[in-house]
């Protein structure tokens, strides 16, 4: 057996030595060392050996193995080199040309609007929170005063999550806007808290130039002593100069969210007329950018703040819809349609 060996491998050698082609040493392979091969028939064959002869074979033919396929691999090196050499010599292979810059990546624009706006409150003094996506009814509805029945839970149309508790109750769903944050910050810490949260928010509606059933939103409260609407109005008025520009002019009109009182919402004057009127801005001159108010008593209560001593105000905005005043874009679905065309321009 032993004499069968020296003989494979001096002919294996000898064949490989005089391969230069990379599709030879394919066969080459399947010869001494495929499944079919004389090595890999000894191989199999071990267990049929007595004990003695069966230690010695197999020590034998497991170097012979190894052997073999350092001997490929080295041969494969010298093979692809002499390859090369012989493409630089025909002139095929041009060295000195560049080489293909690798494609690279960018933010998406909606996570750049994100960063920007949370740039803008994070230089007033704002620190950002994030939370959980999968939310509990009680954070999204019951503690912002919106309990079962209530009418304003038409307001967002919902994602349940199929999970039942033992009663019965199916608790759980995909948050429809970031506010059920403004309880679990609260719940957390005591005043005074300056805190923007941005998130992915969820809802079951039917998407057009304007929804999504899947955005971004960003969420913004303060809550200390002595804040007023004077300090909400303040700090939205000073983010819409710093996102849209100096000329842009800013109108606070009244607006209903169950967990603010008063309710406001913020309007730009439309960029592409001037306030004069036109398609973008339904002839009112305006284009509503995000809903805000103060923080309603009874929010602050349930978290244990106590409304005679603090007060503050909350305010939600969708980031799409930002990036869509600000750069004219026309239709939301352009965000997720995942067109290069579009996603290069920014
Ligand atoms: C809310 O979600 C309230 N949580 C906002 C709020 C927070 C009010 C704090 C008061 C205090 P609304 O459903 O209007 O409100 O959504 C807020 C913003 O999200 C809208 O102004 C709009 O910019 C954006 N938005 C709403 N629905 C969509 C949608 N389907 N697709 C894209 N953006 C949307």
């Amino acid at each position: 057996m032993k004499d069968k060996l020296d003989e494979l491998r001096s002919k294996a050698i000898s064949e490989l030595d005089s391969i230069d082609a990379p599709s030879d040493l394919d066969s080459w392979r399947v010869r001494y060392l495929g499944r079919k091969s004389a090595l890999t028939q000894v191989l199999r064959g071990l267990a049929t050996l007595p004990l003695e002869e069966k230690r010695s074979v197999g020590a034998a033919a497991n170097e012979l193995r190894a052997f073999l396929e350092k001997s490929l691999a080295l041969k494969e090196e010298s093979v692809r080199e002499s390859e090369v050499a012989r493409s630089i010599e025909r002139g095929r292979l041009d060295v000195t040309l560049p080489g293909r810059p690798p494609a690279l990546g960018r933010l998406h624009p909606a996570t750049q609007m994100l960063r920007h706006i949370c740039d803008i409150f994070l230089s007033m003094g704002f620190e950002v929170v994030e939370g959980p996506d999968v939310e509990w009814e009680y954070y999204n509805f019951d503690a912002l005063n919106i309990p079962p029945d209530h009418p304003a839970r038409d307001m967002w149309d919902t994602l349940w999550i199929d999970f039942e508790t033992e009663d019965g109750q199916r608790p759980m769903l995909l948050r429809t806007h970031t506010s059920p944050m403004q309880i679990r910050v609260m719940e957390s810490r005591l005043p005074p808290v300056r805190v923007i949260v941005p998130g992915k928010v969820y809802r079951y509606e039917a998407t057009d130039a304007t929804h999504e059933a899947i955005f971004y939103q960003i969420e913004g409260f303060a809550v200390d002593r002595n804040i007023t609407l004077a300090d909400l109005k303040g700090t939205l008025f000073e983010f819409a100069k710093q996102l849209f520009g100096e000329e842009r002019k800013v109108r606070f009109r009244c607006d209903y969210f169950p967990f603010v009182e008063p309710g406001v919402e913020m309007a730009i004057d439309c960029f592409a007329c001037n306030g004069a009127g036109c398609s973008l801005c339904s002839g009112s001159g305006w284009i509503e950018i995000l809903g805000a108010g103060m923080v309603h008593p009874d929010v602050l209560r349930r978290v244990n703040y106590d409304p005679e001593v603090y007060t503050g105000f909350a305010f939600g905005l969708g980031v799409e819809r930002m990036s869509m005043l600000k750069y004219g874009i026309e239709d939301i679905r352009l965000f997720y349609s995942n067109d290069l065309r579009f996603l290069r321009q920014f």
